[in-house]
C-alpha cells in the first residue's frame, strides 16, 4: 500500500499534539510518534479520535508510513534529545529527505546540525515555532531556517498551518541558512523578555509611585491597547490584572516575585556581546530577573538600606499618559536594537535575512505580535537598506512625541526609588546613540597609559595609531597583543 503520510511529527507534548491537530485541521496526514509509546496510543484515543492522524508505535513504522521525500519534524525538548532522535531516524531515511526541528534549540547546535545532514545528503530546517499552547493549535508563528532546498518541500505545510495577518498573509517564510531560523526566534525571544520587562516597570511604576489600584491599572491597560501599544502582551497583561478568582482574590497580587527563565533572553544578551552589538535592553531584562530571583536577599535588603523616601506630587492621570509614552519609547529602541543584533549576526553567519519579512512573521502568532510590526515592515519596504529602525521617519516621529515623557518618567522613577532599568537603559542608549562625541577619547587614553594600547586621532586618518609615553617612564613601545 502506498504511503500516506505527509509530515511525521516527533514529540507528543503540548506544542506535538497541537501542531498535528493544527496540520490535520489543514488536510495533511500527519504520523505522530513519541519516545514513551503509550501517549501515542492515548493521543489517538483522546484529542486525535475521529482525525486522519497515523499513530506509529516504532520510528520503522512511523517512516514507513510517510511519503517521499519524508519530512520529520522533532518537537522533543531541546538540547541532547534533538541529536539523539536524529541518529535514530537517519538510518531509515534517504538522500532528500528532510529533518525539521521546531523545538528552542540553540542556533549553533542547528548550524552544525545542518552541516551533518547536508554532508549525509540530507536536508535540515531548524525552525523558531512561536505561540506557545494556543498558537501551536490555531496558527503560530514559524520562523524556518537550513537547508534551502528543504523549504520549497515544506513551505506549503508550514504557511497552511501558520498564523496570518489581517491581510492574509502568512506569519512564515524561509528565514536564511543553516542557523538563522532559530537565531531569528532566538532573538523574538529577547525582544519578548524586553516587552515584558517595560509592561512589569510600567506596572510598578503606577502600583508604588501613583498607588494605582489593580482594578485601575486594568483600565490603563485597557486603554492602552487601543493604542499604538496594541499588542498581545499589553492584551494578556489587562486581562491577568482584572482577573479575580470567585472569592474576589487578585491573583496577580498573590504570586511571588521571583522571575523563571529558559535562556533565550541570555543566550540573546550573550550573543550581543560576542558580536558586540549594544542590545542593552534585552541584556536589562534578563538581569533583572536575575535580581528578582534574589528574593530572600532582597526581603533582608530592605530592613537595611533606605530610598530616597519621596511621594509622588504630580497629576496621576498626566503621569499615566507620560508612562504608555515611555514605554512606547522603549519599546522602540529595544526593537531597533534587536535589528541592529539580526544584522551584525547576518553579517557574520552570511545570513541574507529579509528583514521586514522577519518583522511580517512576527506580526501574527507569536509572543511578542503586534500592531507596531507593521511600521517595521513599512520602514523596511520604504528602505530596504535602512541602517538602523531609529532612523527610519515613523520611528523618529514617535520617539520627538514621547522624548519629553520618557525623561520624564525616567527622572521621577530614579526620585522616587523605583526602579525602571528597561525604561533607562533604552533612554541612555538613545543619548549615546545620537551622540556624535562619547567619552571613549578618555577611555582609550586611559588604555594607551597604564597598557599602551594606542588610540586614533581625530586629525588623522582612521587606521593610524598612536601611542603617548604619558608618565615619561613608559617607553615608546606600544602593546601588540595584551587588550583590554
Ligand atoms: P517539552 O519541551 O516538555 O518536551 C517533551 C517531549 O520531549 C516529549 O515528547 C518527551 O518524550 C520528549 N523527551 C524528553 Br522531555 N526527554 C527525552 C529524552 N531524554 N529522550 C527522548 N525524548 C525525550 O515539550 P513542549 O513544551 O511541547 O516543547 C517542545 C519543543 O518546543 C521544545 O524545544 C520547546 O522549547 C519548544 N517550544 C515550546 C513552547 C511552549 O510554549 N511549551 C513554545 C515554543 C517552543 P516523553 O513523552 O517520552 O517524555
Amino acid at each position: 500500500m502506498e504511503p500516506k503520510g505527509d509530515i511525521a511529527v516527533i514529540g507528543l507534548a503540548v506544542m506535538g499534539q497541537n501542531l498535528i491537530l493544527n496540520m490535520n485541521d489543514n488536510g495533511f496526514t500527519v504520523v505522530a510518534f513519541n519516545r514513551t509509546v503509550s501517549k501515542v496510543n492515548d493521543f489517538l484515543d483522546g484529542e486525535a479520535k475521529g482525525t486522519n492522524i497515523i499513530g506509529a508505535q516504532s520510528v520503522e513504522e512511523m517512516v514507513a508510513n510517510l511519503k517521499r521525500p519524508r519530512k520529520v519534524m522533532l518537537m522533543v525538548k531541546a538540547g541532547e534529545v534533538v541529536d539523539k532522535f536524529i541518529e535514530m531516524v537517519l538510518p531509515h531515511l534517504e538522500e532528500g529527505d528532510v529533518i525539521i526541528d521546531g523545538g528552542n534549540s540553540h542556533f549553533p547546535d542547528t548550524i552544525r546540525r545542518t552541516k551533518m545532514l547536508e554532508e549525509k545528503g540530507m536536508l535540515y530546517i531548524g525552525t523558531g515555532v512561536s505561540g506557545g499552547e494556543e498558537g501551536a493549535r490555531k496558527g503560530p508563528s514559524i520562523m524556518p531556517g537550513g537547508s534551502p532546498k528543504a523549504w520549497p518541500l515544506v513551505k506549503d505545510i508550514f504557511q497552511a498551518i501558520s498564523a496570518k495577518t489581517d491581510s492574509g498573509e502568512p506569519c512564515c517564510d524561509w528565514v536564511g541558512e543553516n542557523g538563522a531560523g532559530h537565531y531569528v526566534k532566538m532573538t523574538h525571544n529577547g525582544i519578548e523578555y524586553g516587552d515584558m520587562q517595560l509592561i512589569c516597570e510600567a506596572y510598578q511604576l503606577m502600583k508604588e509611585g501613583l498607588g494605582l489600584s489593580t482594578d485601575e491599572m486594568h483600565e490603563v491597560f485597557t486603554e492602552w491597547n487601543k493604542g499604538e501599544l496594541d499588542s498581545y502582551l499589553i492584551e494578556i497583561t489587562r486581562d491577568i490584572l482584572g482577573y479575580k478568582t470567585e472569592e474576589g482574590e487578585v491573583v496577580v497580587e498573590q504570586i511571588l516575585d521571583t522571575a523563571g527563565q529558559k535562556g533565550t533572553g541570555k543566550w540573546t544578551g550573550i550573543s550581543s556581546l560576542d558580536l558586540g552589538v549594544p542590545v542593552t535592553l534585552i541584556g536589562e531584562a534578563v538581569f533583572s530577573r536575575c535580581l528578582s530571583a534574589l528574593k530572600d536577599e532582597r526581603v533582608a535588603a530592605s530592613k537595611v538600606l533606605k530610598g530616597p523616601g519621596t511621594s509622588f506630587e504630580g497629576d496621576k492621570k498626566v503621569f499615566v499618559k507620560d508612562i504608555e509614552k515611555a514605554l512606547l519609547a522603549s519599546k522602540l529602541v529595544s526593537y531597533a536594537q534587536g535589528y541592529m543584533l539580526l544584522r551584525e549576526a547576518a553579517k557574520e553567519h552570511g545570513w541574507n535575512l529579509n528583514y521586514g519579512g522577519i518583522a511580517l512573521m512576527w506580526r501574527g502568532g507569536c509572543i511578542i505580535r503586534s500592531t507596531f510590526l507593521g511600521k517595521i515592515k513599512e520602514a523596511f519596504e520604504n528602505n530596504p537598506d535602512l541602517h538602523n529602525l531609529l532612523l527610519d521617519d515613523w520611528f523618529k516621529g514617535v520617539i520627538d512625541d514621547c522624548q519629553a515623557s520618557w525623561r520624564k518618567v525616567v527622572q521621577e522613577a530614579i526620585r522616587l526609588g523605583i526602579p525602571v532599568p528597561a525604561f533607562t537603559t533604552a533612554l541612555a542608549f538613545y543619548d549615546g546613540y545620537r551622540n556624535p562625541r562619547l567619552p571613549a577619547n578618555l577611555l582609550q587614553a586611559q588604555r594607551d597609559y597604564f597598557g599602551a594600547h594606542t588610540y586614533e586621532r581625530l586629525d588623522k586618518p582612521r587606521g593610524e595609531y598612536f601611542h603617548t609615553n604619558w608618565t615619561g617612564r613608559g617607553g615608546n613601545t606600544s602593546a601588540s597583543t595584551y587588550t583590554v
